[in-house]
This record gives C-alpha cells, structure tokens and sequence, in this order.
C-alpha cells in the first residue's frame, strides 16, 4: 500500500521562531495556522517554507518536532519592500475595501516578484514527486503560477486568509495578470467566503480570458478548482481551557476588579481594519447620550501592537489613544475607568478567562477575511453565557448567523444593538450560544484543514 504524499507548507513565516534564551533555540509560534497544520505536516512527515522573520542570514534546514524547517532568507531591503511595502501597504489595503488607500510603488513589486521566485525555488527543491504543496496568503500569491513551471508534477494549493476584492477594486492594480495567473497556478484556490471566491473566478474569466464557472477555471489543459473553506480554531483547546477552575476564578476576579459591571470586551490587532476607532465612536456616542451609565458597563479594549512601523497604524494607534483618553477624561471617575485599552499580547489562558468573563463581546471589523476572535469567544463559553456582537463585513458572519449582526458604519444601528444585546434575557442568549457553538465545533480548524487536503488530492 502506498503511504499519504506529504504535505509541504509554504508561508511568509515559519511556525518556529527564536526563543529568547542564551541558546536561541526554535520553539513554536503560538497561532491558529501553526496549531492547525502543524500536526498534518508532522503526520505527513512534510515540511514547511518560509521566513525565520529576521534579516538573520544563513540559517541551515533543520528539522522541529518531527517537520523539516525550510527557511528562506531576506535581506532588510526585501523586508522594507516585499513585506512592509507591496504586502502591507499595496495588497492589504487593496484587499480590505481600500479602507486606506493603497500605494503602487514598481520597485515594492519588483521584490514582491523576486521573494516569490525564491519562495518558488525553495518549495521546488523540497517536495519529492508526490508531495502536495500548500502555499498561505497573500504575501506569496505568485508562488503557485511559478512553482508550476518548475515543478509541473506536484500537486498545488493555494489558500487566502484575507478578503479577495470585488472587480472595480481589483482592477486598480497595475499587476493584476500577474496575480491571477500566478494563483491559477495552483490546482486548488481556497478563500474564506463563497463570495471571495467568486471575485476571483470572475476576474480570472475577465483579465486572463478563461473559459470556466464560478467553481471552476479551465487553464489550458489543467482544471482549476475554486471555492470558500472557511478557516476556523482549535475549538477543543478553547473550550477546555474554558472549563478549568481557574479559568473560572480568574474570569470572576476580573468581573469584580471592574467593579462588577457589565462587561463589553473587545480583543483585536491593532489595525485599521478592526474597525476600533468606529467603535469607540459609537460607545462615546451612547456615554454622551445617556444611553450607557459607566456606574453600570465598562468597555474592555484589548489590543496586541502590528506593523507598528507602518504610518497608517501609528496614526491608528494615535487616534484609539486619543479616543480612549478623551472618554475617560469624561466618564472615568475614582476606582471607575470607563474604557481600559490595553495594549498587548495576552496569554492563551489570560485571553480565555477575558472571554469568559465578558457579558458581550464586540467584534467589529469594517473588513475582516474570516476573524477567529469570534469563533474563539464561542468556543470559551461552555455556560452559555455572553452575548456576540459581529460585524457584517466579516468573513464570521456567513457562518456565526446566530450572532447579532452589525453595520459598524452604522454608529447609530450599532448602537441599539449594544443596547440589545447588553439587555438580552439570558434565555434568548443561552439559546444563541448553544447553535454558536455548535457551528464551531462542527468545523473546527481541524476540518478546514482535512477538506481543503482532501479537494487537492
Ligand atoms: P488577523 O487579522 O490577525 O488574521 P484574527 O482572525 O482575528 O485576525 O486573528 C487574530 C488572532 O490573534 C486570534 O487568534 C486572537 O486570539 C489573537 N489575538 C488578538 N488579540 C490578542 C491579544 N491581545 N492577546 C493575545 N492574542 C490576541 C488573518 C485575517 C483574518 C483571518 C485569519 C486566519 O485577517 O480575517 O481570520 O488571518 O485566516
């Protein structure tokens, strides 16, 4: 019997990074996408492509746990613009409904070209001849096209963490072709949504004149398949840590040092996408109108730092800086802060015992591919408890229909569904949660990974 082909990851990151200790030894990153495919590659005996996350040069392949490390190295000025310039600045804010508007710059794409040739090359000098290779995101969306060419006997996949843009943004792009010739090089193409999808199957048809359907591309002689597989979490993970005992104490240590308030908790990366600044406008709004009592709610804002170096999100962080001190300048009073921002990364068990211990959880983002903050929320109420607040525009928000949906833009509709959803009966709430969860536990990472393997088979 002939064993499963491995599978060969490709990524902008490793899931290993360097510990802090005087050996500098590699542990694993904490994250969904590591804890997802980790074990797949580790059962497959397979590998994984991609940046060490430093300008670190001369880093051997080296084997973690079972999986066969592959780093490829990029020089600072790669890093300035393939990373920080074409993926940041050019593709994300394409990709997210130009919420900020996106900068072309020929020499951004001209890394982006030469890092994806390498990325290529490393993936072509790993795989045997049945392996599958699995390439991640948006950093690296001409891999598939270019590892076709050297490799035309793998089999290849391609999945988007990100939104994929409707046509009239897309076309913006000076390297459209490019980009959708380079992910047509790919057996399957993967995206969160079945909408994300068909953006990508129309343009395809549309700039690369293809024959084909919403679900299927004819590239040459090759079948293209393209669909939604929503990514997901460990859901087991969550709900465990969420029925330990001192989960619990510390969820209700937290509920008393905020003075037993109602709890709203927001956790985000501080980005422009997250929709926070929106939000805080709109509590801000419901404070000056009478419409929240800060003797009786407190918001909870926790946010992790990104991409710091990038202007955008200095001037993001500015603005939620500003907000967060201008409110409580207001509403804060003695022993009573009305909003608490923290900005930083908090433990597995930390975060866990947050969700744990917030009444209603706001999860807002003006455009988010997936957003697993409001799969994990879920995950970490096995009491049932808590209510979800999640924005339209989120990828989320196809499959977590149970929650009370929201127009972030919307200051005003956002507003009386706060205040819905602050007075929910428990019941009504209770009931909620139940099909929430059930959702989440039904398609677990776990399952995203198994199908999106099984289609590229
Ligand atoms: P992100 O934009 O990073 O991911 P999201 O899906 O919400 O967004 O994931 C954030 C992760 O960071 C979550 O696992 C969350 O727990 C963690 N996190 C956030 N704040 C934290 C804090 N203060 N402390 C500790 N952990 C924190 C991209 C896309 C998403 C898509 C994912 C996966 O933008 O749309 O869902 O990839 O495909």
């Amino acid at each position: 019997m002939r064993s499963e082909p491995r599978v060969i990851v490709v990524a902008n990151r490793l899931p290993v990074t360097r510990g802090r200790g005087e050996d500098r030894a590699w542990d694993v990153s904490p994250g969904g996408l590591v804890t997802a495919l980790m074990p797949t590659v580790r059962e497959r005996r397979g590998a994984w492509v991609g940046w060490p996350g430093s300008a670190e040069r001369g880093i051997r392949p080296f084997s973690h746990e079972g999986v066969s490390i592959r780093p490829v190295t990029l020089g600072d000025a790669e890093i300035r613009d393939y990373y920080h310039g074409f993926s940041n600045r050019t593709l994300w804010p394409l990709y997210h409904d130009a919420i900020r508007t996106p900068e072309f710059q020929r020499h951004w794409w001209r890394a982006y070209l030469e890092v994806n040739r390498r990325f290529a090359r490393a993936a072509a000098n790993t795989a045997r001849g049945r392996d599958i290779v699995w390439v991640q995101d948006f950093h690296l969306q001409l891999v598939p096209g270019m590892l076709r060419e050297l490799r035309p006997d793998l089999r290849i996949g391609f999945f988007l963490h990100i939104p994929f843009p409707p046509e009239e943004l897309f076309a913006w792009l000076p390297w459209r072709e490019e980009i959708l010739r380079g992910l047509c090089g790919a057996d399957v193409v993967g995206f969160q949504t079945a909408g994300d999808a068909q953006n990508f199957s129309r343009l395809a048809r549309r700039f690369l004149d293809l024959d084909g359907t919403d679900t299927e591309l004819h590239v040459g002689r090759r079948k293209v398949r393209v669909g939604a597989f929503p990514i997901s979490i460990d859901f087991s993970e969550f709900d465990q840590i969420a029925a330990r005992p001192e989960t619990l104490a510390r969820a209700k240590e937290i509920r008393k040092r905020l003075g037993g308030r109602k709890v709203i908790l927001c956790v985000d990366r501080l980005d422009y996408t997250k929709g926070i600044d929106l939000r805080l406008a709109t509590v801000e709004q419901m404070l000056d109108r009478g419409e929240l009592d800060p003797a009786r709610t407190v918001l909870v804002q926790v946010a992790v730092p990104s991409r710091e170096t990038v202007q955008e999100y200095a001037d993001l962080r500015t603005t939620v800086e500003q907000a967060v001190g201008r409110i409580n300048g207001e509403y804060s009073q003695v022993g009573r802060v009305a909003v608490h921002y923290f900005r930083r990364n908090l433990s597995r068990e930390e975060l866990v015992a947050h969700y744990r211990a917030a009444d209603v959880m706001m999860v807002t983002p003006l455009r988010d591919g997936m957003n697993l903050v409001a799969k994990e929320f879920c995950a970490s109420r096995p009491d049932l408890g808590g209510v979800l607040v999640l924005s339209e525009f989120a990828g989320a928000s196809r499959q977590l229909r149970r929650a009370l949906l929201v127009n972030p833009r919307d200051i005003d509709g956002t507003a009386t569904t706060l205040r819905e959803a602050l007075a929910m009966r428990r019941g009504d709430g209770r009931q909620r949660m139940a099909i929430l969860r059930m959702m989440v536990r039904r398609h677990d990472v776990h399952v995203w990974a198994h199908e999106f393997l099984e289609a590229l088979a």
